[in-house]
């Protein structure tokens, strides 16, 4: 949640920061280095995922909005009639209007996201193009636990998880995440969720490595953030961006590689590196539609349609349990 600042800094925000502290030290203590990607995400790496989309080489949110464009009537036919549409960590409405424009009978659009300023903003927006909308915003983390607005009709629940993000999760705990989205959907519900495809490996590479540079000053922003909040003393300019497929784990890895023997130090503590160890920023999963289907199975839902588009880069698929 993003309190509003005042004089003073709010416990939620010192928490955060502690939070933050605790789990770089955590990561750093490790093995093999890690950070959590959810770290990428502040107001600075926001702007860059969103220069990101618009690389180039970054296929997955022009190819999910071209399906979106191009069977958004038959995805939004999916929805049952008078819908609550939950969108899953929303941040931006450009697709799930993509899926509102084919039906003007929902009941209501729920939001979830942690930002609530974002998520204000967003509806207010929202609220202009679509006036006869219901929208009832929810501050949450939908990773955890949390209950949908009260009053909501009777009509059935919809979620909606476009971007590939549950690519981001380890697949046990996408099995969780999606068994988790059912418990919260509730029985009958379905769910429609972007999931990005397993492809040519100079396909996946190019598109974590963009030839701007715009995905190695996105992972490189965990470096500045570490310095910048948490006052840690560290050679920016001493790691480079490393992204690659594994096709046996079927993922991307992206890393920051220590291009020599150096140190950083951080609450007292010194981390040491030697030249060419990193730190494993993020993992992002590829899927086949089957793999897709059998992990939505394992979570209990039924995939029923799946759509993607003609050069099968990327998966848009609906559940229903
Ligand atoms: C937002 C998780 C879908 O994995 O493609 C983009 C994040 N990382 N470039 C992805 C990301 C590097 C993105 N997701």
């Amino acid at each position: 949640i993003n309190p509003v600042f005042t004089d003073a800094t709010p416990i939620a925000a010192i928490d955060a920061e502690r939070q933050f502290l605790d789990d770089v030290l955590a990561g750093l203590s490790a093995p093999q280095k890690f950070l959590s990607a959810k770290y990428f995400y502040d107001a600075a790496g926001s702007d860059l995922f969103e220069a990101i989309t618009r690389q180039p080489e970054y296929y997955p949110t022009r190819t999910e909005l071209g399906i979106l464009d191009d069977q958004g009537a038959a995805i939004a036919a999916t929805l049952p009639a008078r819908a609550n549409l939950v969108e899953l960590g929303s941040g931006s409405t450009v697709k799930v209007r993509r899926l509102m424009v084919h039906r003007p009978d929902l009941a209501a659009y729920v939001p979830v996201d942690v930002s609530e300023s974002f998520l204000r903003s967003e509806a207010e927006a929202l609220a202009r193009d679509f006036p006869n909308l219901t929208i009832t915003p929810v501050a949450a983390d939908f990773t955890r636990a949390f209950t949908l607005p009260e009053g909501l009709s009777e009509g059935a629940v919809a979620g909606f998880f476009p971007g590939s993000t549950i690519g981001n999760f380890e697949p046990p705990q996408a099995t969780s995440l999606l068994a988790h989205f059912g418990r919260v959907l509730g029985p009958g519900a379905t769910l429609i969720i972007g999931v990005d495809l397993v492809k040519d490996k100079a396909v996946l590479d190019a598109a974590y490595d963009d030839a701007a540079g715009v995905t190695a000053a996105f992972n490189r922003n965990l470096l500045t953030r570490i310095r910048n909040e948490l006052g840690a003393e560290i050679d920016l300019d001493g790691f480079k961006h490393r992204a690659f497929f594994d096709r046996q784990a079927s993922r991307i890895e992206m890393h920051l590689v220590s291009l020599r023997s150096q140190s950083i130090r951080l609450a007292n503590r010194r981390i040491d590196f030697e030249a060419g160890e990193t730190i494993h920023t993020e993992n992002s999963y590829k899927y086949t539609v089957a793999r897709f289907q059998a992990l939505a199975s394992e979570a209990g839902w039924i995939p029923t349609e799946v759509w993607t588009d003609p050069e099968r880069l990327f998966s848009i698929h609906a559940l229903r349990r």
